[in-house]
């Protein structure tokens, strides 16, 4: 039985490729700054499956006991700052840990045992600012906030940790990618969540900023199974995962409201306040390499996905 140890498994990435493991029969690790507090994030079903670890992303003495004792043949690091709005804010603390906190289970996996295959979750953001889309492996990364950087500083040293020491080290460039178990700050489940209880009659106003912002945005059930699939191959490498479409904020709303048998235009309003301070002209994926080389094809539609979140909070709110 193969382990898999999973950072940040109580966040939506790291629940749904913990659950992918167990369903491959894994022994799965959760690895947690505070156990205690995860336990309580954590589904109850998956509890029940999840062993439940210490990690500390500062100390990587401890990292070193930890890959010791549960001897996984697989890392997944999902530990990181996500937020969205968040992106300038506490420079440093997402320096450290979206950046510098990766070498250290870099080195880590060094000392412990190097047959470890360890995938990271990279970001679009990396390419920022970008100078062409759309944004391939061989794109120029011209990040545009603390959160890009950082996260493209742990992606530079993945390659230079499979040149150097020959580690599996793959780096999964992850554009957008949503779920039900998508924090309420992030756009899209904003909009499911406040259709939903617009819906309900528990609200009746909901304000965006810019509608008509772009994004590829994936379902993130497919995005780990693309992560599993690099850990499987014969050689480790770098592959954008996304879906090579983009979509407004408009449409979500269209599609959201909609859903539920509401016009949004009834009750969106769009807040000149709260439009991004650097907003990147066209973020969207070319995922040829994932698609060839790990056979990797995402099976939930835009459509599929925005109604199944809708869906999702309104059975939540009821
Ligand atoms: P993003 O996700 O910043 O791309 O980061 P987010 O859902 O926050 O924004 C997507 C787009 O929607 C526009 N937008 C709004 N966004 C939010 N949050 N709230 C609003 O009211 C709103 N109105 C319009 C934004 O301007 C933006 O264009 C996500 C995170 O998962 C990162 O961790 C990850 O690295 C990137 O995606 C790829």
């Amino acid at each position: 039985m193969k382990t898999g140890l999973v950072t940040g498994i109580a966040g939506q990435d790291g629940s749904y490729l913990a659950e992918l493991l167990v369903t491959k029969g894994y022994r799965v690790v959760g690895a947690a700054r505070d156990v205690q507090r995860i336990s309580d994030f954590l589904s109850s079903s998956l509890m029940s499956r999840v062993e439940l670890v210490e990690w500390d992303m500062l100390n990587p003495v401890a990292m070193v006991d930890v890959l010791l004792r549960y001897q996984p043949a697989e890392v997944y690091n999902y530990a990181a700052y996500s937020s969205g709005v968040g992106m300038f804010d506490d420079a440093v603390g997402i320096g450290e840990v979206n950046g510098l906190a990766v070498v250290r289970i870099l080195e880590a996996i060094r000392e412990a045992d190097t047959n470890i295959r360890f995938c990271q979750a990279s970001s679009s953001e990396m390419f920022g600012d970008a100078i062409e889309s759309p944004q391939s492996e061989e794109t120029r990364f011209q990040p545009r906030s603390p959160y890009g950087a950082a996260k493209l500083y742990a992606h530079s040293m993945f390659r230079i940790y499979r040149q150097r020491y020959g580690l599996f080290a793959c780096s999964a460039i992850l554009f957008n990618h949503e779920s039900p178990r998508r924090g309420l700050g992030f756009v899209t489940r904003k909009i499911a969540h406040e259709a939903a209880k617009i819906k309900l009659g528990l609200a009746n106003e909901l304000r965006l900023g810019n509608l008509d912002a772009r994004r590829d945005w994936g379902f993130a059930g497919d995005y780990v199974r693309a992560m599993w699939l690099m850990l499987q191959q014969p050689h480790a490498g770098d592959y954008v995962v996304a879906t090579g479409e983009t979509h407004s904020v408009r449409e979500i709303c269209e599609i959201a409201f909609g859903h539920l048998g509401l016009d949004y235009r009834d009750y969106v309003r769009e807040d000149a306040a709260a439009y991004r301070p650097a907003e990147s002209v066209q973020l969207v994926g070319n995922s040829e390499r994932a698609r060839k080389q790990l056979g990797w094809v995402p099976e939930v539609g835009f459509r599929e996905m925005v109604s199944m979140m809708v869906d999702a909070d309104l059975r939540k709110l009821h």
